[in-house]
């Protein structure tokens, strides 16, 4: 008898477990890049002062949070299209610069699909509550992972203060200095210095424009940025642009953290009224907001309305061990061969 067969055997009972219990054919994945230079200096010449020092090392999403990343969100936590909490914004089916579509009579697991040429577009008409939902369904392993506890437990709120993170967390909002560093800091050492613009400048970006489809002119290097309503197009006097074509990357690679849109930070990661938002977005008229020298704060339950608000998400490094679902499968998948050594045995 062929030794190998019963480990393949194995592994095919472990692969057919994982298709089976998969419980979404189409996980969100992220593309991340690590800020390093733990221990930095803050920058005094930026808003608030000091900003961006940072003791650890931490990853952060290479570029905001997208619609069809939200699409699946939607689609898994949301099957039947009754919206819980609030997650989807009308806004986003009804605004042009919506990305996101919603079909009651659609089959179940499937109601909500992006728009032409929105897919790979930021997400907007997000509220800071919409975005700890998502970091908590990706700390639960997505599919029905749990929207309300993990990294903040949320329990069905919608308005009010935000929670602080939980301890431990894998997925969470970046605190203001973590923002602030991946966007504006040099990078290379401790005590490196800070750009006033997240492209890697001092000077101002230029503004793209946008081809019928809402790439950005810029491709993905120069000091370009999606702002000042140039990016014209779908009709639309200035528009989201697709992620990672709108300019330079910050000095830790990470696309867009000046202009699209605007993304929602955790200040400093306590509970509170307000939470942040930095790096201005389409519209903005002049480059001031897309600066290490703006910033705004607004209760977390608001611009669910406006079209100029996303978000990217954090996560530790190391990497955190894989999700309780990934273990459990790994459980299943050795139970599986547990018990077909035992058939075998017989
Ligand atoms: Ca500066
Ligand atoms: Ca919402
Ligand atoms: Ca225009
Ligand atoms: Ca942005």
């Amino acid at each position: 008898m062929n030794p190998l067969r019963p480990l393949a055997t194995a592994a095919l009972v472990a692969l057919l477990l994982t298709s089976l219990v998969l419980p979404n054919a189409h996980a969100v994945t992220i593309e991340w890049v690590t800020v390093g230079d733990p221990g930095n200096t803050a920058d005094t010449t930026g808003v608030p002062n000091p900003a961006g020092a940072v003791a650890d090392s931490f990853r952060i999403m290479k570029f905001e949070f997208t619609n069809s990343q939200y699409t699946e969100f939607l689609n898994a936590v949301d099957p039947s299209g009754t919206n819980p909490n609030s997650v989807y914004s009308t806004n986003m089916g009804s605004d042009a610069r919506g990305g996101i579509s919603f079909t009651s009579g659609a089959t179940n697991g499937s109601k909500y699909a992006v728009k032409t040429n929105m897919g790979d577009k930021p997400v907007n008409h997000v509220s800071w509550f919409d975005a700890a939902r998502v970091a908590n369904w990706l700390q639960n392993g997505q599919g029905s992972g749990s929207t309300e506890t993990g990294a903040y437990t949320l329990n069905g709120a919608t308005t009010g203060n935000a929670p602080a993170v939980n301890s431990g967390a894998s997925y969470f909002l970046p605190t203001e200095d973590q923002w602030y560093k991946a966007a504006y800091y040099k990078g290379g050492g401790t005590n490196a210095g800070y750009w006033d613009y997240a492209t890697q400048s001092d000077t101002a970006p230029t503004a793209v424009t946008a081809d019928s489809t809402g790439i950005g002119s810029a491709g993905s290097t120069g000091n370009f940025a999606n702002f000042n309503a140039t990016a014209d197009w779908n009709s639309q006097d200035g528009n989201v642009t697709t992620v990672g074509s709108n300019g330079g990357a910050s000095a830790y690679g990470a696309f867009d953290m000046s202009g699209n849109v605007w993304e929602w930070n955790d200040l400093t990661g306590a509970a509170g009224s307000s939470r942040g938002l930095r790096g201005g977005y389409w519209s903005e008229n002049g480059a001031f907001h897309l600066s290490s020298s703006s910033r705004f704060t607004y209760a977390p339950s608001f611009l669910d309305d406006f079209d100029g608000v996303g978000f990217r998400l954090a996560s530790p490094v190391p990497v955190p061990e894989p999700s309780t679902w990934v273990m459990g499968l790994a459980g299943i998948a050795c139970g599986g061969w547990q018990m077909y050594r035992r058939r075998r045995a017989r």
